[in-house]
């Protein structure tokens, strides 16, 4: 079987595949495109994947987009090594519950402190017809590059996704409660944890990990993701926002993730 990833390090929705494809041992071609360059807007990545976002796996020819649909898909054609997915239906059917909402709320509420903290600098820089003529050129992003504009979320914006991911870390601690942990589904990781793996990771990252000090079950959840061995090689060095914007470094106040 041949992979080929089009990815970027620091891409919340490409760790989900990294994630998967490092804990099955699929080997694969990495491609990295560089987001802030808009690598992912040119015509030929367009063909490929017309949301002009990462990721996309190929496999051999067979083009899969969505981190979703994809970590699924490698579930299905690849069940050895490591099955993500409970054998039960009912389990099964409540882990795509759970997909689905960390797609809804917490993937989407993270990208708001992300920009705001991390992006905005790069943005502030533009003149403002370049920075419209960026925002229409994403097909799936143009509105939220708008709402953002040059100067950012305001405050509401952000309290309101800060609360979003307030709500996730409620939903973790009530699943990992009725599974007895320390996985959201219980002893064994689902898709449902690589899924909401990337938006903790991230918010540690932004030095926001105190949001959870109030929730031990989190923290267990977190030790016990970061422990698992596909996870240093999914955040090799470059797949932090710390790594490549050194002056989030200074908000730290929290614990530095594995792989760092
Ligand atoms: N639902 C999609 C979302 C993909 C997505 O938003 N990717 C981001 C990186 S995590 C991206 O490529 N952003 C580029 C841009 O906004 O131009 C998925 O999960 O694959």
């Amino acid at each position: 079987m041949a992979f080929t990833l089009y990815n970027a390090p620091q891409s919340t929705c490409s760790q989900r595949v990294r994630f998967v494809l490092n804990a099955k041992g699929l080997a694969f071609e990495e491609r990295k495109l560089d987001l802030l360059a808009g690598d992912q807007l040119d015509p030929e990545y367009l063909v490929l994947n017309p949301n002009g976002v990462v990721p996309t796996l190929v496999h051999d020819g067979e083009v899969v987009i969505d981190s979703s649909v994809i970590i699924e898909y490698l579930d299905e054609i690849a069940p050895a090594r490591e099955s993500f997915t409970p054998q039960a239906p009912a389990e099964r059917a409540r882990m795509r519950s759970l997909m689905r909402f960390i797609d809804e709320v917490p993937a989407a509420a993270v990208r708001v402190p992300t920009y705001n903290l991390a992006f905005l600098p790069r943005f502030a820089a533009m003149s403002e017809p370049d920075f419209l003529a960026l925002a229409v050129s994403k097909p799936l992003r143009k509105e939220f590059m708008l709402a953002m504009g040059r100067t950012g979320f305001p405050d509401q914006e952000m309290d309101a996704a800060l609360d979003r991911m307030r709500q996730t870390y409620r939903r973790m601690e009530a699943s990992i409660a009725r599974s007895g942990g320390p996985f959201l589904q219980g002893r064994q990781p689902t898709l449902a944890d690589v899924s909401v793996m990337p938006a903790i990771v991230r918010m540690d990252d932004l030095g926001l990990a105190a949001m959870w000090a109030d929730k031990p079950a989190i923290d267990r959840w977190y030790d016990a993701i970061r422990a698992h061995p596909a996870f240093g090689p999914t955040y090799y060095p470059g797949s932090l926002l710390t790594d490549l914007f050194p002056h989030l470094r200074d908000n730290r106040g929290g614990r530095a993730p594995a792989g760092a």
